[in-house]
């Protein structure tokens, strides 16, 4: 039986070396496994938090000089003087401001931490800073908001977290200068910026001793791979329990984040706005945020609100893949978190009151794949969330071992119906399912786990098209499918196939088209496509490079009969570097 080839990427050990930028401390942060694993527990364990971002950019509500699609890239994307954006400071007045409130929503919801803006890309600081007078301290507002959401935090049991940016389109020392930066003077030096940055993380970490610290906007030149170093022992020093993403690093794209690169320097990565399609393989820790509709910060204007179903399936599509979901909310001037926010958030909780089990503390899934949802795992149990109802009652969970009972956990004292077989385990479940969104079937398996792989059924659009994207496909040897959306790439033997089946109910013959790129030491590669015994080959064209997709028409093929086929495709012959990398290939009818 193939199984899939999935990216796997371990995170490095955690022993850094000594940073190299003048004054760093040069002494590196070394830890265990075992150290290591006690510092992310509680992160493992969360699965789901609340991300805020909130700032004098919300003042603005999304609006500047009747342009409405604005966040908390404000400043930049309007290119405000440094000296007129600063009058938002003086309007920051939320008086409606309840951080109690906050906290008990997002702790309603099942989140079991916080993430809040303590300074973006702005640079301006969401508390009182000595070390700078661009703080909330210039505001009408004469409280200090973090200092009430920790102390929330800390009566409701959930970690409090900031998030910090590295860029800052405000201080006089970002190497980056603006040109509407009309307040900044003198000439940007790089180490007396990360001088004033441990000096506000000093005083963010010793005034409201966040759990984690969210580094952000880490991808300009002035920030190097050494300055995240020294920031990250710095941080380790103050307090060796606390945690930051991987972005502290420098260089990270939200892109390339997606594919969890070498993450040196700090605990995790952080894809952003996407889930990848398998997650990163045991033992890796991540983390995706994402927004409940197109901004980060609060936008008047926006009510693309994603639906409750929408952000449930991704809670626990992240958690099947072992993965964190930091879900943004964007409060308003006033200090109100909105109420598209809260319904949907209180609907999660809601669902979260009753399976949250499946989620705190959970890990990935024992499958490679599931047609009908999704699953997580603790030890002798499987979680399965079951998506599609099965009409007739029966799922079908593709494993062997032994399952001592099944039940649902909305009906814990009911054992379900369980017959083993050679497809796999057949459960029968009521013909109701007990949550619209998603229902949870738990398996008490005292041995191990014993998947069997199953292929997508691929079906042919009422148009008579056939779209086949990688991330349904079946893989054969060193073949790896990676990033988002999902490519297959390293298809370097001549024997490795890629093949997709494909339930045909409108036979004929289509125009092949395929999503590719091609980097130019594999132009004049030869693919072979073959369906049933019909077969194409064609010779693929170099595109600008490995990350350059192009949809290619490279031939036709003929179905000559309806029902279940095979879709393969492979190298001709050895290819003098990967075949290709393949986001996915459309079958189009032609006219007869
Ligand atoms: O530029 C920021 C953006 O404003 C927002 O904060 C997101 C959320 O993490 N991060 C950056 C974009 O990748």
């Amino acid at each position: 039986m193939r199984a899939p080839a999935i990216l796997l990427s371990l995170l490095a050990a955690a022993t850094l070396a000594p940073a190299l930028s003048a004054g760093a401390d040069l002494a590196p942060i070394t830890e265990t496994k075992v150290e290591r694993d006690t510092r992310m527990a509680w992160f493992r364990e969360a699965r789901f938090g609340m991300f805020i971002h909130w700032g004098i950019y919300s003042v603005s509500e999304g609006t500047w000089k009747n342009d409405t699609g604005y966040g908390e890239w404000l400043m930049e994307q309007a290119k405000i003087l440094t000296s007129e954006y600063a009058g938002l400071a003086k309007r920051f007045n939320p008086t409606g401001f309840d951080a109690k409130a906050w906290v008990r929503i997002a702790k309603d919801a099942g989140m079991k931490y916080l993430v809040v803006t303590a300074r973006h890309h702005d640079g301006f600081a969401m508390f009182p800073s000595k070390f700078s007078d661009w703080c909330i301290s210039a505001t009408p507002f004469k409280r200090d908001p973090l200092a009430e959401l920790a102390a929330a935090c800390k009566d409701a049991g959930i970690r409090f977290c900031v998030y910090y940016s590295i860029m800052d389109w405000h201080h006089p020392d970002w190497g980056n200068r603006r040109a509407w930066n009309d307040t900044a003077k003198g000439i940007p030096d790089p180490d007396r910026f990360a001088e004033f940055m441990k000096h506000q993380l000093t005083e963010l970490v010793t005034t409201y001793h966040p759990a984690l610290v969210w580094f952000d906007g880490q991808w300009e030149e002035p920030w190097t791979h050494s300055y995240g170093v020294d920031i990250y022992t710095h941080l380790r020093k103050l307090d060796p329990m606390i945690l930051t993403n991987g972005r502290v690093e420098g260089h990270h794209t939200p892109n390339e984040d997606a594919n969890i690169k070498n993450v040196t320097v700090g605990d995790y990565d952080t894809p952003e706005q996407n889930i990848p399609p398998f997650g990163f393989g045991p033992g890796v820790d991540w983390e995706t945020c994402m927004t409940f509709n197109n901004h980060w910060s609060y936008n008047k204007g926006d009510h693309a609100w994603k639906s409750t179903t929408t952000l449930l399936h991704n809670l626990i599509d992240v958690a099947s893949k072992g993965g964190n979901y930091l879900l943004n909310v964007g409060p308003t001037p006033e200090g109100l978190i909105p109420e598209a926010s809260t319904t949907r958030l209180a609907e999660i909780g809601a669902w979260m009151k009753v399976n949250g089990e499946s989620i705190h503390g959970s890990t990935a899934s024992a499958f490679a794949r599931l047609t009908w949802g999704r699953s997580t795992s603790k030890p002798g149990k499987l979680y399965l969330h079951v998506f599609a109802w099965p009409k007739d009652g029966t799922l079908l969970v593709p494993m062997n071992g032994t399952v001592s009972k099944g039940y649902l956990l909305a009906q814990p004292g009911k054992a379900l119906k369980m017959t083993p077989g050679a497809q796999g385990l057949e459960l029968k479940l009521p013909l109701e399912a007990p949550d619209a969104n998603a229902s949870v079937v738990v398996l008490n398996v005292p041995g191990e786990v014993k998947p069997i792989y199953v292929s997508v059924i691929n079906h042919q659009g009422a148009d008579g098209k056939i779209p086949l994207i990688a991330e349904d496909c079946d893989v054969t040897g060193g073949i790896k499918l990676n990033g988002n959306p999902c490519a297959i790439g390293s298809w370097l033997n001549a024997k490795d196939t890629v093949s997709w089946q494909v339930m045909v109910d409108k036979p004929g013959t289509f125009a092949v088209t395929l999503d590719h790129a091609l980097g130019d030491e594999g132009n004049g590669n030869v693919f072979s496509l073959t369906v049933g015994d019909q077969a194409l080959q064609g010779t693929l064209a170099a595109t600008k490079g490995w990350d350059d997709y192009v949809q290619t028409l490279v031939g036709t093929i003929t179905i000559p009969a309806a029902g279940m086929v095979t879709l393969t495709i492979k190298p001709a012959s050895q290819p003098h570097s990967g075949l290709m990398n393949l986001r996915g290939v459309t079958l189009t009818p032609k006219a007869p």
